[in-house]
């Protein structure tokens, strides 16, 4: 049977498009998918830890699905039943609480997709349900908190009577971070936190909690602890619609170290700022292609991480990638 040269040269292409498509040719390399539930978008330190994923993930080739989930377990855990679903490769999240999560974790399990947890912890028993924790150690930081407060009030005489604007109940930072920060302070009796109370990590609900506290206590308040910037810089309008000169009349200590934070500082506004990086993605999309490679990673990856007090804001902010 003889060809003409149309249908040799349609042969020929159909042949080599198929070769493309063999194992271990570019076009043949399917890429790893990775499911990611976000907390939300709370705080700028969230907007940063978001866009680190993201463009992480760009960079390294992962097609990425990503979730809000408006800081509600009930849509993280439907995301992560979503990723099962959709058999995704890997699936990683920021738990919004430590509790609540082996149910979808063993179906993870069961559906063999291995889970890394970005950020925050879950409380588990069962450490198979995750491959690794990446993320600070929230204790460190209060405990950073409280030894910059312990130093700068050493020579005060009579009581330092500080607020608390925790982060989100349940929450492993919120958790910890009040842990660390009593841990130090403990030691001196004149340290006393007279009121203790949620801000959520949003600078909203860190005012009007904030409005609360001086309602309640007045000038009696010479400290405020924040567990992040947000909530701190939420207080600080609080405290200048009370009159007070915040960073003067209260001391201001708040952890994260994000734009905002150093903003504050070098308007005199805030005292310290305890560094939390947010920048997780490369750190993730390198577990993530380890562990689709089949290598053991560690259990726990600490990222570390500084305290900026407002005396070097100035030169530090140029350099800060958050
Ligand atoms: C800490 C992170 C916290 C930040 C807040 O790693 O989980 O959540 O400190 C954010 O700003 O909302």
């Amino acid at each position: 049977m003889k060809l003409n040269r149309r249908t040799l040269t349609t042969l020929a292409l159909a042949a080599a498009s198929l070769a493309s498509l063999l194992p271990g040719t570019a076009l043949a390399q399917k890429k790893i998918v990775l499911g990611f539930a976000q907390v939300g978008a709370e705080s700028e330190w969230r907007t940063a830890n978001t866009e680190s994923i993201k463009s992480a993930a760009k960079e390294s080739g992962i097609e990425l699905k990503f979730s809000d989930g408006q800081q509600k377990q009930e849509n993280q855990i439907k995301a992560i039943r979503s990723y099962i679903a959709q058999k995704v490769d890997v699936i990683a999240f920021s738990p919004v609480v430590e509790s609540g999560w082996e149910t979808v974790l063993r179906e993870a399990k069961a559906a063999k997709i291995p889970v890394v947890l970005t950020d925050r912890s879950v409380n588990t028993k069962d450490d198979s349900l995750y491959v690794t924790f990446m993320g600070s150690d929230f204790v460190e930081e209060g405990r950073k908190a409280g030894r910059w407060m312990v130093e700068k009030m050493k020579d005060q005489k009579g009581e330092v009577n500080i607020v608390e604007l925790q982060g989100t109940v349940g929450s492993a930072p919120a958790i910890d971070r009040k842990k660390g920060f009593e841990e130090i302070i403990k030691a001196d009796p004149k340290f006393k936190i007279i009121r203790s109370q949620t801000g959520d990590f949003t600078r909203a609900k860190g005012k009007e909690v904030m409005e609360a506290f001086l309602k309640a206590e007045g000038k009696k308040i010479n400290v405020l602890y924040a567990h992040n910037d947000d909530m701190a810089i939420g207080a600080i309008q609080a405290i200048e619609e009370a009159g007070l000169k915040p960073a003067k009349d209260i001391t201001i200590i708040s952890i994260d170290a994000v734009k905002g934070a150093f903003e504050a500082m070098m308007a005199g506004k805030l005292n310290v700022s305890v560094e939390c990086s947010p920048l997780l993605g490369p750190q993730l999309m390198t577990a993530v292609k380890d562990i689709k490679a089949g290598k053991t990673i560690p259990k726990r990856i600490v990222t570390e991480e500084g305290i900026f007090p407002m005396e070097v804001a100035k030169t530090e902010f140029p350099k800060r990638k958050y």
